[in-house]
């Protein structure tokens, strides 16, 4: 059983706590790699289907102390899920973010997040870079990142989000062979084409199994099949509409017993809010590179609490980089749902941090507790997988 939504009344505000946290941080060098990574099945969803190879950012920061800190930017090759491109990453990095971090000491990483708090959009580059400083404030402190951000459990309990398949048949053996595993919740992409039938399908084979559908902004408010997927007994139906469509969500929310959860909907804190507030939905699905951010997704984190509003860590098929970071934001009190955390072997042929991470058999996989980044990260498997690499060093 998974513990009910915690009171916000005896619970602080963690975006408050972490942004308030004390670590000298000064950067004395930055690396940017551009990684091109073999895919060990191709990942389909509303929005077609991913390449053989899939492209991310890693960026390390290096502290005058020698401390190193590594963070995630896992941008996808065409900007479907968001606008953010590898191309426009690299450039908001290394023309835009380091240039102003490296050389620079700060009290702690929320002053690093205020260099570039001018500045819009750049999620992706902006979550990888303070990422990487919160790796170093933690080393530095000797504290795990879940026990700085105020974690309230030592396992977090996961899902696995399911691609598109060829046929039911394949799907039903890709959720068994999962499922035996101990991931506790089942979520299937859906598209138009490939929705109910496949729904009805898991839902009949794995019966009490939690299940839930993620649209990806597939469908239109006259177009979908609402009434059937209400029928299943969903937990969530995931980004029905298009992200901005906050209207229409609310106006489908109203017509379903099923709850509505934000993806591509909560973009930033506000539209977030505003969303919540319009009714257009009612779960919110949390992932710190599309909120731009640590502190960013801690402060939607504080806001689900406050409301009352169930709430998840959502995936973008990071290493065990960046599921680090994710572990330990999903080990806080708002997190009451099954987080998207499949380990790497699902989708890479080798992670870039030993030892990983994978799900035990209570459905669980296990918060870091090593200070810094949560996983060791292996340098060499970063520079093998380099195709391109940038640095600046204020010692050189
Ligand atoms: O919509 O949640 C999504 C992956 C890339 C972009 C968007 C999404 C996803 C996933 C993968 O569903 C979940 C995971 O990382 O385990
Ligand atoms: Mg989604």
């Amino acid at each position: 059983m998974l513990p009910s939504t915690a009171d916000p009344d005896v619970i602080p505000a963690r975006h408050e706590h972490a942004a308030a946290l004390e670590a000298a941080i000064w950067p004395a060098r930055a690396d940017v790699f551009m990684l091109s990574l073999p895919m060990v099945r191709t990942f389909r969803s509303a929005y077609g289907r991913s390449a053989g190879r899939k492209r991310l950012i890693v960026v390390r920061l290096e502290d005058r102390d020698g401390i190193a800190g590594w963070g995630e930017a896992p941008i996808a090759d065409r900007p479907r899920y968001g606008t953010d491109t590898a191309e426009s990453t690299w450039s908001a990095l290394t023309d835009l973010l380091l240039p102003s971090v490296v050389g620079v000491s700060f009290p702690g990483p929320a002053q690093v997040t205020s260099t570039w708090a001018d500045l819009m959009g750049q999620h992706y580059a902006k979550n990888a870079v303070e990422s990487a400083a919160w790796a170093i404030a933690s080393a530095k402190l000797d504290v795990p990142l879940a026990r700085l951000w105020g974690a309230v459990r030592d396992a977090v309990p996961v899902g696995e989000s399911f691609p598109i398949c060829d046929t039911p048949e394949q799907l039903l053996a890709e959720v068994d062979a999962r499922l035996r595993e101990g991931f506790g919740r089942i979520k299937l992409k859906i598209a138009p084409g490939w929705d109910v039938t496949a729904a009805a399908a898991v839902a009949e084979a794995f019966p009490g199994v939690p299940l839930s559908v993620d649209a990806n902004c597939g469908y239109a408010l006259d177009s979908g099949p609402w009434a059937e997927l209400d029928d299943l007994g969903l937990v969530m139906i995931e980004q029905p509409l298009a992200g901005d469509a906050l209207i229409e969500m609310s106006q489908l929310q109203q017509q379903l017993r099923t709850p509505l959860c934000l993806d591509e909907s909560a973009s930033t804190y506000n539209t977030t809010r505003t969303a919540l507030a319009l009714g257009a939905g009612r779960i919110v699905n949390i992932k710190p590179p599309r909120l731009g951010g640590l502190l960013p997704s801690m402060a939607v984190h504080d806001l689900c609490l406050r409301e009352q509003v169930p709430a998840w860590c959502g995936g973008m098929l990071e290493t065990g980089i960046g599921r680090g970071f994710n572990l330990a934001l999903a080990a806080l009190p708002g997190f009451t749902l099954h987080s998207d955390m499949s380990p790497a072997r699902l989708f890479y042929d080798q992670d870039l941090v030993e030892p990983t991470f994978d799900i035990r058999p209570d459905g669980t996989i296990a918060v870091p507790t090593q200070p810094g980044n949560g996983f060791p990260v292996v340098p060499e498997r970063v520079a093998a997988a380099a195709i391109r690499r940038w640095s600046t060093d204020t010692r050189a």
